[in-house]
C-alpha cells in the first residue's frame, strides 16, 4: 500500500517535470488507469489514445498499451517524444502477421483493397489502404462494398469474418487472432446465460464466430463500455480483457459484471481473459521509463509517411 503511493507520487511528479501525459489503454492495470485519469491524461482504445495524444500539448506521450500504439502515436506525431513503460509489450494480432509476408499476399491479389486492424506494426499500415478499429470496421467495409470494391482483410479472421457476415462483403482472410479473445467459450457463455437469464451479452468481435453469435451487443471497448452504461439492465457477461472492468463498473455505479468464461462450463473465471502484453505495465515500469527516459518508439519516418495515409483515411471518415 505505501509502496504504492510512493510509485504513484515520483510518477505525477516526473510528468508534471517533463510535460509528460500518461495514454492508457483499457485493459492496462486499473492502477495505471487511475493514474491516467489522476494526471490529466486519457483512458480509452487505441484510436482515442491516438488522437488524444496528437491533441495534448504535452512533449512527450507515455503510452501505457502495446507496442502498436506507441507506434501509432509516433506516425501521427512524429515531432513529439514517444516512451513507453516496455518494448516487450506487443500483440498476438501484430505478431502473427510479420510485414513481408503479409506484403506477399497483398503482391498476390492485386486487385483487392487492403484494410487493416489497427493492431499492426508500421510496416504493415504502410502497406495497406486502409487502416479501421473494431468501432468502425464495418462502416468502413460497408462503404468499400457500396463501392464494388473486394476485400483483403488482415490480421484477425474473427474480426475479419464478422465483418464479412455482417455487411456481406467479399473478405478474404488473414489468418490471424487474439490470445485472449479467441479463449471465450460458447458453451461457457451459454451455461452462465442460463445462469442469470437477465444478463446482457457484451461481446469483443475478436472472440470466435460462436461467441459472437450469443451476443446481445458486438462492439469494441468504447462500444462495450457504453452499452453497459446506457442499458436497463442490471446485469451483464462482458467477452473482453478483464481490464475493462475498471472503466466499467466507474461508469455504472451499481451494476454487476460478469467475465465471460475462457474454458470449460459454468465457472466465471478470475485469472484468464487477461492480457500478458498490457500487464507489462506497471507503476514500476512506469517510473522506470520516466526516470530513465528509455524505450522510446522510433518510426522511420519514410515509413510513417506512408503508414500515415490509410490512418489518415480513417481519421477523416470518422469525422
Ligand atoms: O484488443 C485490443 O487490443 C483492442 C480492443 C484494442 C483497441 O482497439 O482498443
Ligand atoms: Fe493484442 Fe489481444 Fe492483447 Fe489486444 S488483447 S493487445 S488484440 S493480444
Amino acid at each position: 500500500e505505501e509502496e504504492l503511493e510512493l510509485w504513484r507520487e515520483r510518477i505525477k511528479r516526473l510528468l508534471k517535470e517533463q510535460n509528460a501525459v500518461l495514454v492508457a489503454h483499457y485493459y492496462t492495470d486499473p492502477l495505471i488507469q487511475a493514474l491516467a485519469e489522476e494526471t490529466g491524461g486519457c483512458v480509452s482504445d487505441s484510436l482515442e489514445m491516438a488522437r488524444f495524444g496528437a491533441e495534448h500539448q504535452a512533449d512527450t506521450l507515455i503510452v501505457a498499451g502495446v507496442k502498436f500504439m506507441g507506434e501509432t502515436a509516433k506516425i501521427l506525431t512524429p515531432h513529439k517524444r514517444v516512451l513507453m513503460p516496455t518494448l516487450e509489450a506487443t500483440c498476438s494480432l501484430d505478431l502473427g502477421c510479420p510485414p513481408e509476408e503479409f506484403s506477399a499476399f497483398c503482391d498476390a491479389h492485386p486487385d483487392r483493397t487492403v484494410v487493416v486492424y489497427a493492431n499492426t506494426s508500421a510496416a504493415v499500415k504502410a502497406r495497406a489502404d486502409w487502416v479501421v478499429t473494431s468501432s468502425i470496421a464495418l462502416d468502413v467495409v460497408d462503404h468499400l462494398d457500396a463501392q464494388g470494391e473486394k476485400i483483403l482483410w488482415a490480421p484477425d479472421k474473427h474480426l475479419g469474418s464478422y465483418v464479412q457476415r455482417e455487411t456481406g462483403a467479399d473478405v478474404l482472410l488473414w489468418d490471424g487472432a487474439c490470445i485472449v479473445h479467441e479463449e471465450f467459450k460458447a458453451k461457457g457463455v451459454s451455461d452462465l446465460k442460463a445462469l442469470y437469464p437477465d444478463a446482457v451479452v457484451l461481446v469483443h468481435p475478436e472472440s470466435p464466430a460462436a461467441v459472437v453469435e450469443l451476443a446481445d451487443v458486438v462492439g469494441s471497448t468504447s462500444q462495450i463500455i457504453n452499452a453497459a452504461k446506457t442499458r436497463p439492465e442490471k446485469r451483464f457477461i462482458v467477452a473482453t480483457d478483464q481490464g475493462i472492468f475498471y472503466k466499467m463498473q466507474q461508469q455504472c455505479p451499481g451494476k454487476e459484471l460478469i467475465v465471460a468464461p475462457t474454458a470449460g462450463a459454468g465457472a466465471t473465471c478470475r485469472s484468464c481473459a487477461s492480457c500478458p502484453w498490457m500487464a507489462m505495465n506497471s507503476l514500476e515500469t512506469l517510473c522506470g521509463v520516466l526516470e530513465r527516459g528509455d524505450n522510446e518508439i522510433s518510426v522511420d519516418p519514410e515509413l510513417g509517411r506512408r503508414a500515415m495515409v490509410p490512418l489518415q483515411r480513417m481519421l477523416d471518415f470518422r469525422k
